[in-house]
């Protein structure tokens, strides 16, 4: 569209161009931290006009000094009325940053407005930069000493971006909204939005993502460690009569509990820290850590490995780093690579447990290791963490016990007793094996009170109450009973037992043993049988 420059002067006269504020939010918080000034012209007759439009003719035609004073004047006094914390930031041509005056202009215009320059950032997009960059440098840095901060603006999207970033003092870099508005779609947008906000921190600027439009982005901004986010999601531009119900309108937190995930949710609360000092303090727990840990990339070398791991790998850091699995442990390989290779195709392997080839560092030890797919910002697997565990001392101990039960199963079974173990109201817990041979129980049988089933009906009762009075008492047990036998009458028993208490003085079960009285019984029988007929031979 051709703008008549005479007719746009005119306009800009009769105040038809107005300076718009669209809200800058602190991703992490939520909270507002200030607004960019955009113009906006509405004409009589065609109504609104992009500045995409009249800005190049502004420029080309000399009256972007007459507009952006004009901005300027009407942008600092609404800010002035706002709480002092709340920031502004205003786009500079290429041209105005060339104006020897500028600086000095721009601090008249917060001085009659009683704006402070403290609050300020300049935006400058990258293609603004051109030929005289010795001059910008110059214009600059006189602005950074008023207490301007300065920003790259669309970054991105010219071409020598890198080298304009190292010409200017920048305190801010701004993504351009093309790569944000992408990159939860395009894998190739996401990865350029990662690389320029770990380009922003690695050289100390504040990371601004412009075109934020949905709550995914802004999610996925904020886990990248991006500072701030501009927006149709936190707001389009408003007028300078409706600045005041922005700043007071209520805001929400972008990592609400909706956030993908509980990781990213810790990763977002560690931003508290500085970059620099966070990485210290995960090195820290990462090597003191009694776990080995690793991670690879899928390519299966080693990414990083802890201090842990590589002694239980018997190989230093160094010699991980950048190898295969493969090539750092050729013996072991061929035992892990499927689990491997699961994790990366995204299934998490919980634990495993391996013994460790001979031919190996050391050999013949058992680890148990897990294997958890590790993934980017957008959920595609870009690695696999491992964890390992030494268990040989565990397993070395589970073997002991399990012998020592072993030798206790073995010594009972050869006694002439047959031991029981019952709870404290008297249901079988353990029972020898010899008790199902002699009453021809099965295993389902005795256990419980099914016991009591064995027993002969006339010594049911009077066994239950002799037991009950132990319970009560805690006095050993010692009862007779007759039991069935299958196919050959009953067999007489004593069972005699004695409680085990706990620390609490509870019982906690009773451990007894069984003796057949049967032929001590019939021989007794016998004397009594004698007894009883002695006195009849004597009368
Ligand atoms: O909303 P939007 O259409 O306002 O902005 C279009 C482009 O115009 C953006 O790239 C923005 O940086 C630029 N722009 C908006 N206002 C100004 C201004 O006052 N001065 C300059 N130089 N550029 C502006
Ligand atoms: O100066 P800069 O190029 O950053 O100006 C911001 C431009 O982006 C303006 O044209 C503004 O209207 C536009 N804009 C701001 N927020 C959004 C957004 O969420 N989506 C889109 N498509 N444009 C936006
Ligand atoms: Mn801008």
């Amino acid at each position: 569209m051709v703008i008549d420059t005479q007719e746009a002067r005119h306009s800009l006269e009769k105040g038809e161009f107005s300076p718009y504020f669209q809200p800058l939010i602190v991703l992490r918080t939520g909270k507002l931290k200030g607004f960019e000034l955009l113009a906006r012209w509405k004409h009589p007759v065609y109504g609104w006009i992009s500045p995409d439009d009249f800005i190049p003719a502004a420029e080309k035609n000399g009256w972007i000094d007459a507009l952006t004073r004009e901005l300027l004047r009407e942008g600092f006094a609404a800010m002035a009325a706002l709480p002092a914390e709340l920031t502004l930031a205003v786009n500079i041509s290429a041209l105005q940053l060339h104006h020897v005056n500028l600086p000095e202009r721009i601090q008249n215009l917060a001085e009659a407005t009683g704006f402070s320059l403290g609050r300020l950032t300049i935006e400058i997009t990258e293609s603004a930069l051109g030929a005289n960059v010795e001059n910008a440098r110059v214009i600059a840095n006189r602005l950074k000493a008023l207490g301007c901060k300065l920003a790259l603006d669309d970054f991105g999207t010219g071409y020598s971006s890198l080298s304009q970033l190292r010409c200017l003092p920048f305190d801010e870099l701004k993504v351009d909204r093309s790569f944000v508005h992408s990159m939860t779609e395009e894998r190739e947008s996401r990865k350029i939005v990662a690389a320029v906000v770990g380009l922003g921190q690695s050289l100390g600027l504040i990371t601004v993502a412009e075109g934020v439009e949905t709550q995914e982005e802004a999610e996925m901004l904020l886990w990248l460690g991006c500072e701030l986010g501009q927006g149709w999601l936190f707001g389009k531009p408003v007028p300078a009569a409706e600045l005041a119900n922005v700043v007071s309108a209520p805001r929400q937190r972008v990592s609400a509990d909706r956030s993908a995930s509980r990781a990213r949710r810790v990763y977002s609360r560690s931003l508290d820290a500085q970059p620099s000092q966070r990485f210290a303090q995960l090195r820290a727990i990462y090597d003191g850590a009694p776990v080995g840990l690793a991670f690879l990339d899928t390519k299966l070398r080693y990414i990083s490995v802890n201090r842990t791991l590589t002694e239980m790998n018997g190989v230093p850091m160094e010699d991980h780093l950048g190898r295969t699995v493969q090539e750092v442990l050729p013996a072991l390989f061929p035992k892990v690579e499927q689990y491997i290779r699961r994790a990366l195709s995204g299934e998490v392997v919980p634990g495993v447990e391996i013994v460790k080839p001979t031919s190996g560092p050391n050999p013949g030890t058992t680890i148990f290791v897990s294997y958890q797919p590790a993934r980017d910002e957008a959920g595609e697997v870009v690695g696999v963490m491992i964890s390992i565990v030494d268990v040989t001392a565990l397993k070395d101990e589970e073997k002991k016990r399990l012998e020592s039960e072993e030798h206790f199963r073995y010594m009972m079974e050869l006694m002439p007793q047959i031991p029981w173990v019952i709870d404290p109201e008297g249901r079988a817990l353990d029972v020898s094996q010899r008790w199902l041979q002699m009453t021809g129980m099965t295993d389902e049988q005795w256990r419980g009170f099914g016991w009591l089933d064995a027993l002969h009906p006339d010594d049911r009762q009077p066994t239950i109450d002799a037991m009950n009075r132990s319970f009560r008492s805690g006095q050993s047990i010692d009862v007779e009973y007759r039991v069935r036998q299958p196919g050959s009458g009953w067999k007489c028993l004593r069972a005699r037992g004695s409680a085990r208490v706990g620390a609490d003085g509870k019982i906690v079960c009773w451990y007894g043993t069984l003796e057949d009285i049967d032929e001590q019984k019939r021989y007794q029988e016998e004397l009594e049988h004698c007894a009883v007929e002695r006195p009849s031979i004597s009368a």
